[in-house]
């Protein structure tokens, strides 16, 4: 008992309660009786973070001692989340943290509502490098994940008068209790300059990048805790600063105003997270910002395998790179630098250092999302690399030529400079080129990306390609955010062994027919429901009844994920309700969440709809509640842990072919929600796994959209044809949802008429058919417990652990270390 009473490190309910009026008092300079939500929220934080902390030296300690093979997880994006309930979970003192708050009369509810989310990342890309974070270390697999520490990340979203605003996010603002700054380990980036040649002592031609300009990244760090074991593992994010010496220099020659903009130069560097799906997202800003990191990150490694080695020749033994998307592909162009120029090694030892260590995630098939950038940018900004880029495209056109003969039409396809139209580097080449493996996210996903977008790269080196399918964390998409779910799947099973082995949830299956449990299930998902009612009431103004049908929609705005779809639905439902009052529907309350890129003006108009919609139907007499509409403003992690565990029925209804996997739709399921969704992405293997006749599946598959297409689609002849759908979008079209103004949404309804690329039409009424089976299927309880609960116990493969394994063993070739504490 002893060894569990010490303030720092106990993990009773007395050390807790202890070491946090120890770091209220003595952190933030407060007693219990003065104390701001803010003041208890940090020394809660404090009390878990020193938990962590000893852990976490333990680790790198044997992380080292038994030289493990470290992945190091490179992301422009880490959607990460609130930390203190995850914390508390993972540690596995939530119970005993809680028991400290009650007897200290504090609301340990209220402390957990008052941390701002770092919200470093879009959506999927950033949320799944969140995850993978978790996994590793729950998996016990050493593992950094380098990145960027923006000062504002996403855009907190307000919706006034139905349309999007944003506002800055400034999660800094009461400081970040979970990181470490590292002021000493700091590591210099350049910018500009020159290229140059000159010969060694040996008489060696050499090159040496002359930059103009250099900045300082700095590290700061925060432990990630695994579930259940004592791993702990890194998360490194870089953060820009002007060199002292820079600014002293200008203070000598007197030029104190050149010195400070170059300080604030210097700064924006991690300044601001980029909105995807921006038009003008060929920013110079955003291209440093991916070298940046992407330097840092590199340098770093170099000085631990030097600090344990000695040497750089057995660097990809030690370091497994993934790099996710293409933001980070530098990596292969400044890896080559620093090995060759910095470190004087020849370009074949290089070489094969850098395609053993780099492997390339790819996340997306639209050709507007794929990244290029213009060489006269380069040029300008990363000469050295352009170089290097250039040597490598050289020498890997010539195995093209040599492997396709005569086949110039290939090589210009394969070149990783596009030729056509302004010169510009292909970002995705680059990485593919230097990576050893190269995946995809979901089955679906994996296949068009060998038979699209990759086909050349395919038919070159068919076995560097792989799927490795998605999976989201149980712990915090189940455990933290449903935790009366969590407690009566952990009390059916006897045990809580699924949460870190999810496919043992499997063992629950008989229980489904059991009415007793179908009954507890239903209540728990009632609560929820309640809770979010309660929620959106005080910030909507309309709270819906948590006995009606909550159906979801929450995902980012773009029209592949044809929320206009949905809204098309809805407004045809109120169609027939107006046609006839005695319409026999079950009460259904649509819920939409999601950020709109601030320049993406569809996006921004479908928000702005469905707020109009909503305002007409909710307000409509004659609807009498059977159908509601309600917009969750600002969609971030920790509203979506509000939302997965309070729907029944969870949208996924993307054009096939468009949505790499999704991983919203397993966040529904395994919190007992059905899905509506055509075969895309992982919705396919949900399906698989589900059962099919748990999912209610519409639309067309992913060749059949293709094959229409080629065909020469006229969404104009749907309209036509079906008056349902002609009427429903007459009715936007009419002004009715616009106060009369037949204008303001007319380039939504034009474009659906008259060009419709992802096919909302062609869908609609097979979705429309499928609408009205979940209609009735929600009339008939047991059958929808049923459903409900093997959704949620067949969801093992969608665990981020299984995902993290697979990548473990197929593309990193590492094994788990894991971690003992002793007292
Ligand atoms: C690129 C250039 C300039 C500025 C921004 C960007 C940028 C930033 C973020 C481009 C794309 C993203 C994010 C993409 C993304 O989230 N993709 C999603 O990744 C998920 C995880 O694999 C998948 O489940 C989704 O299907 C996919 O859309």
């Amino acid at each position: 008992a002893a060894a569990d009473e010490r303030t720092r490190t106990g993990l009773s309910k007395e050390a807790l309660s202890r070491a946090f009026l120890d770091n209220l008092f003595y952190l933030q300079g407060r007693s219990l009786d003065v104390a701001t939500d803010n003041n208890l929220y940090q020394a809660a934080a404090f009390t878990v973070r020193d938990r962590l902390l000893e852990r976490w030296i333990r680790s790198a300690h044997v992380y080292k001692e038994q030289n493990a093979r470290t992945v190091c997880y490179l992301s422009a994006e880490f959607l990460l989340g609130p930390h203190l309930a995850n914390n508390l979970i993972n540690l596995g003192i939530i119970e005993a943290a809680r028991a400290a708050g009650d007897e200290l009369d504090l609301d340990f509810e209220q402390i957990l509502e008052s941390e701002e989310e770092p919200g470093l990342g879009n959506g999927g890309l950033g949320r799944l490098a969140a995850c993978y974070m978790d996994s590793l270390a729950t998996t016990q697999i050493p593992a950094i994940g380098y990145g960027i520490r923006y000062e504002f990340g996403i855009f907190d979203q307000v919706i006034v008068d139905g349309w999007q605003v944003e506002k800055g996010d400034t999660w800094l603002r009461n400081g970040n209790p979970w990181e470490i700054p590292r002021p000493k380990l700091a590591f210099p980036v350049g910018f500009g300059g020159y290229s140059e040649e000159y010969a060694d002592e040996y008489g060696v031609v050499r090159h040496r990048w002359r930059p103009e300009l250099q900045i300082n990244g700095v590290a700061y760090d925060t432990p990630i805790m695994g579930y259940g074991v004592n791993n702990v593992n890194l998360l490194r994010l870089w953060r820009s600063e002007a060199p002292e010496s820079f600014n002293f220099g200008a203070f000598n020659v007197g030029d104190y105003y050149g010195a400070v903009h170059a300080k604030i130069g210097a700064e924006t560097i991690s300044k601001v997270l980029y909105p995807n799906d921006e038009p003008e997202a060929g920013k110079e800003l955003r291209l440093k910002q991916q070298f940046f990191f992407v330097s840092c990150s590199l340098q770093d490694m170099i000085r631990l395998q030097l600090r344990n080695t000695g040497t750089l020749e057995h660097f990809s033994e030690k370091f497994a790179v993934q790099l996710n998307d293409t933001h980070p592909a530098l990596a292969v162009a400044e890896l080559m630098r620093l090995l060759m120029d910095e470190h004087l090694m020849g370009w074949e030892q290089a070489w094969t250092i850098t395609r053993n260590t780099c492997h390339f995630t790819n996340h997306t098939l639209l050709p507007e999302a794929l990244e290029t950038w213009p060489v006269e940018l380069f040029e300008r900004l990363l000469p050295r690399h352009l170089e290097i880029i250039y040597a490598i495209n050289q020498r890997f056109l010539d195995e093209v030529r040599v492997r396709f003969l005569n086949d110039e039409a290939r090589v210009a396809r394969m070149s990783l400079i596009d030729e056509g139209g302004g010169r510009k580097v292909r970002m995705a080449h680059l990485a593919a080129v230097g990576s050893r493996a190269i995946n995809g996210v979901a089955e679906l996903h994996s296949e068009l990306l060998k038979s699209t977008v990759m086909k050349d790269f395919n038919d070159l080196w068919p076995e560097r390609f792989h799927n490795v399918t998605n999976g989201v964390t149980p712990r915090r998409f189940m455990v933290v955010s449903n935790p009366e779910l969590a407690a009566l799947i952990t009390e059916t099973c006897g045990n809580d062994r699924w949460v870190s082995d999810l496919e043992s949830l499997r063992d629950l299956e008989p229980h489904a027919e059991d009415h007793a449990l179908q009954q507890r299930w239903r209540a728990v998902k009632t609560n929820a429901k309640r809770e979010l009612s309660d929620w959106l009431g005080a910030r909507t103004g309309y709270a819906p009844d948590p006995e009606s049908l909550f159906d979801v929609q929450a995902k980012r705005f773009h029209e592949y994920k044809r929320q206009h779809l949905n809204l098309l639905h809805i407004i045809w439902l109120y169609e027939q309700i107006k046609q006839n009052a005695n319409t026999d529907l079950t009460p259904r309350t649509f819920i939409f969440g999601g950020k709109a890129a601030p320049g993406y003006f569809m996006a921004k108009l479908m928000i702005k709809l469905i707020n109009a919609v909503g305002e007409v139907i909710n307000k409509d007499p004659q609807v009498n509640g059977t159908l509601r509409v309600l917009f969750m403003p600002d969609f971030n992690v920790k509203n979506g842990q509000r939302l997965y565990p309070a729907a029944d029925l969870s949208e996924q209804i993307s054009l096939a072919g468009k949505e790499a996997s999704g991983t919203g739709n397993m966040k529904f399921s395994m919190n007992g929600a059905l899905t509506i969704g055509t075969l895309d992405g992982a919705n396919i293997e949900i399906r698989d796994e589900v059962g099919h006749e748990n999912f209610f599946l519409f639309g067309m598959t992913a060749t059949e959209v293709q094959q229409r297409q080629e065909a020469g689609y006229q969404p104009w002849e749907y309209y036509q044809r079906n008056e349902q759908l002609r009427s429903a979008i007459d009715l936007i079209a009419s002004g009715l949802f616009s106060h009369g103004d037949a204008e303001l949404f007319r380039p939504l309804t034009e474009n659906l008429i008259h060009h419709d690329p992802f096919m909302v039409l062609a869908d609609f009424e097979d979705y429309r058919e499928r609408q009205q089976e979940v209609d009735r299927a929600y009339r008939d309880a047991h059958h929808w417990d049923r459903m409900s609960i093997l959704n949620t116990t067949r969801m093992g493969k969608f665990s981020s652990d299984r995902s993290i394994r697979d990548y473990a063993q197929r593309i990193w070739q590492v094994e788990p270390t894991p971690v003992e504490v002793h007292d």
